[in-house]
Order: structure tokens, then C-alpha cells, then sequence
């Protein structure tokens, strides 16, 4: 009987288990920006995959015409606040890196702007990651990175690059700009890969 007592007393305060360890939830949706908000038209807005074997370049209707999907994921930012079941609208990196013939396993994320990130390949494949741009119903708002951002919701947010502008595939991984200033190579929230 004890036994059962202390189950049920523990449950109620147990965490929500989709909550990674060191994590809670947001009431809203915060903002987190290195620098200014960069503007992008559709018209001129254009994703390049640069490889060993040169560009491959899609612009707004070429990439949405790959297929778009809608997903509901939950996010992680590294500065402990998350959010479950987010609904996105975007086009799996299935899609993009079927048309891209490549030797390299590792990919550094470019954004207007300037920010990088650096992503393996195996990480961005098989379902894990979009070039999202709706969130919530809505199109991404410039400051969560619209017109589109990287969206790979299964590692920390910072990976997650706003107005997102292309990918280049290396041959061995790279820090990108969080990367270089302290923060995990790979990202894990469930293995709190925060800082290294
Ligand atoms: N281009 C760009 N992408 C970025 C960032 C940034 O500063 N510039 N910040 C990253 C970080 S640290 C986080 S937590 C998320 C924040 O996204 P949000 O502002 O939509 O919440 O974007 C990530 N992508
Ligand atoms: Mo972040």
C-alpha cells in the first residue's frame, strides 16, 4: 500500500516528460537575436546548397514547390525555456538534399545577416529538420526569422537558423557562430550538450 501511496504522491509532481532535463516551459514565444532583424522580400529571398560538386539554388516558389509538410514539434532553447507542440509548415531537408549529390556529412548553415551554425548532415536528414516558414498558423514573423528559417527541433533552438540562406557541405565539422563562443558542437537537449 505504501508503495502505491508513494507513486501517486510523486506523479503529481512529477515533470512533464517531453521536457528535457534542465528545461521549462515558455508562456510566450520569446525572442533571441545576435543582431538586427534582417528584412527579406520573397521576390529576391534565395536557398543555395553549395557542395564540392558547386550551387544548387532554389528561390521562394522553386523551394515551396518541393512540398511543404506540416509538423508539430517541440523546441528547446539552450537559455532553459521550451515549447511543445508547436504546429510549422516548411519543406524537409529530405526534399532539398534529393537534388544534391555530395561526398561531404557535415553542413554549416548560412543566414542573411551572417549567422552560422554547424549541423551533421546525419541530423538534418530522415525527418529531423525544415526550412520552415509558418509557425503557430502564421508566417514566421521577421524576428523568429521569416521570410524562412532553419527549423531542427530535435537539437537546441540555436541551430535553428533564422532567415535562413543556404547550406555548405564540409568534409569534417566546424563551429558556426554560437559554436565558436562556447556552445556544444552538437546540441543535444536530452544529453544537455549546452557549452563545451
Ligand atoms: N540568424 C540567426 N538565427 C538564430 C539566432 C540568431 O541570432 N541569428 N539565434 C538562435 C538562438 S540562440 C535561438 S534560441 C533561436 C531563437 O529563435 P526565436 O527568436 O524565434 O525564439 O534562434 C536561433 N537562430
Ligand atoms: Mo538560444
Amino acid at each position: 500500500m505504501s508503495f502505491i501511496t508513494r507513486g501517486f504522491t510523486g506523479r503529481s509532481r512529477e515533470r512533464d516528460p517531453r521536457l528535457p532535463p534542465g528545461q521549462t516551459l515558455a508562456p510566450d514565444w520569446p525572442v533571441l537575436s545576435a543582431g538586427p532583424t534582417p528584412r527579406i522580400d520573397t521576390d529576391e529571398w534565395e536557398f543555395v546548397v553549395r557542395t564540392e560538386n558547386g550551387d544548387r539554388r532554389w528561390d521562394w516558389e522553386g523551394l515551396r514547390a518541393l512540398g511543404i509538410e506540416d509538423v508539430t514539434v517541440d523546441i528547446h532553447c539552450v537559455t532553459h525555456w521550451s515549447k511543445l507542440e508547436m504546429p510549422w509548415r516548411g519543406v524537409s531537408l529530405d526534399r532539398i538534399f534529393a537534388e544534391v549529390e555530395s561526398e561531404h556529412e557535415f553542413a554549416m548553415v548560412h543566414s542573411y545577416g551572417g549567422y552560422t551554425t554547424n549541423v551533421p548532415l546525419e541530423d538534418l536528414l530522415d525527418g529531423q529538420s525544415w526550412v520552415a516558414f509558418e509557425a503557430d498558423g502564421e508566417p514566421l514573423h521577421p524576428e523568429h526569422g521569416g521570410p524562412a528559417r532553419l527549423l531542427v527541433p530535435h537539437l537546441y533552438f540555436w541551430k535553428s537558423a533564422k532567415w535562413v540562406r543556404g547550406i555548405t557541405l564540409m568534409p569534417s565539422d566546424e563551429p558556426g557562430f554560437w559554436e565558436q563562443n562556447g556552445y556544444h558542437l552538437h546540441g543535444d537537449p536530452w544529453r544537455e550538450e549546452r557549452y563545451w
